[in-house]
């Protein structure tokens, strides 16, 4: 697995948010009651700025935790990951000029149809880009294409990610881990050995409040190779729990702070 070893990776928290990712939800409600806390900055700002109340982000998400009303007001990101990953929006004109909403559309399960049904197809794309919704997101989409490809011998199972903006320090540890991990998700899935991963970034950029984090952990040499386990394989994607995972061989150098740019 690319999971860095020259800092501590929490690799469970990423693969919460991956699981959170596949159940279509975007309120930030189930990660904090799971302890993660990756996606607090963006609704408590928010709030801040809507309400004018200067409370103090620990607060905020002890709010949101407790009290689901106050959660569903105020802990949502929009249509972000989940919404178009297993639910992406469609439109049905009605005769008369208007539009209703039609049935939305799993792309992760489409995905997994075809690459069962069609392995030799080009089109095997999970896109998080809906430009008509960009502006309803908390963030849009930095990890927001993922193309898989069976391998020319028909047994492996590939993935192309491109990001459109990537965070170095905080966000590319995440990012390499999760689509590494959806990737051998979907191959046990659809009987395929996972291939190789290519990664391609847009901006890819270092924060200036993160050249410390950075030194250090340049100055550290990489530690063996981490593997992954799955230890069921269960009946869909959306059936994976964070208990089916372990990772093995992992004894990274130790964890390094750093602030999130909000
Ligand atoms: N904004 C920015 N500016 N950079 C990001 O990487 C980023 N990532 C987002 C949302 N917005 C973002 C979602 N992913 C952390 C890791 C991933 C992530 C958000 C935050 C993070 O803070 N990681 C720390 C602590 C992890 C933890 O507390 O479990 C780390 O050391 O990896
Ligand atoms: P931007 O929308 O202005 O590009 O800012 C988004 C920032 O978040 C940018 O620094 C990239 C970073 N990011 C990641 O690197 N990976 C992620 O998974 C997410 C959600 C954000």
């Amino acid at each position: 697995m690319p999971l860095i070893t020259t800092k501590r990776v929490y690799w469970k928290t990423a693969t919460r948010e991956l699981l959170w990712f596949l159940t279509g939800e975007t309120n930030i409600r189930p990660l904090v009651l799971q302890g993660v806390r990756i996606w607090n900055e963006w609704p408590h700002a928010r709030y801040v700025r809507d309400t004018g109340k200067a409370i103090a982000l620990e607060d905020f998400v002890a709010r949101i935790a407790e009290d689901e009303d106050f959660a569903m007001r105020w802990g949502d990101l929009g249509p972000v990951y989940g919404k178009q990953w297993v639910d992406w929006p469609t439109y049905e004109a009605q005769g008369d000029g208007s539009y209703r909403a039609g049935p939305g559309i799993n792309q992760v399960a489409q995905v997994i149809a075809s690459l069962r049904d069609n392995p030799g197809s080009r089109r095997h794309i999970i896109e998080g880009w809906n430009v008509a919704e960009l502006d309803a997101m908390a963030l849009p989409p930095c990890h927001k294409t993922y193309q898989f490809h069976v391998g020319a011998d028909g047994t492996r199972l590939n993935c192309l990610l491109y990001q459109r903006s990537c965070d170095v320090a905080l966000g590319l540890p995440f990012n390499l881990w999760s689509a590494a991990l959806l990737t051998r998700m979907i191959a046990q899935q659809v009987g395929l050995e996972p291939g190789e991963l290519v990664w391609a970034g847009g901006d890819t950029h270092l924060y200036l409040n993160h050249e410390a984090l950075i030194t250090e952990q340049l100055a550290r040499e990489p530690r063996g190779h981490p593997r992954l386990e799955i230890m069921r394989r269960p009946d869909t994607v959306f059936d994976y729990a964070i208990e089916d995972f372990a990772v093995h061989d992992y004894t990274p150098h130790g964890p390094i702070k750093a602030p999130v740019a909000v």
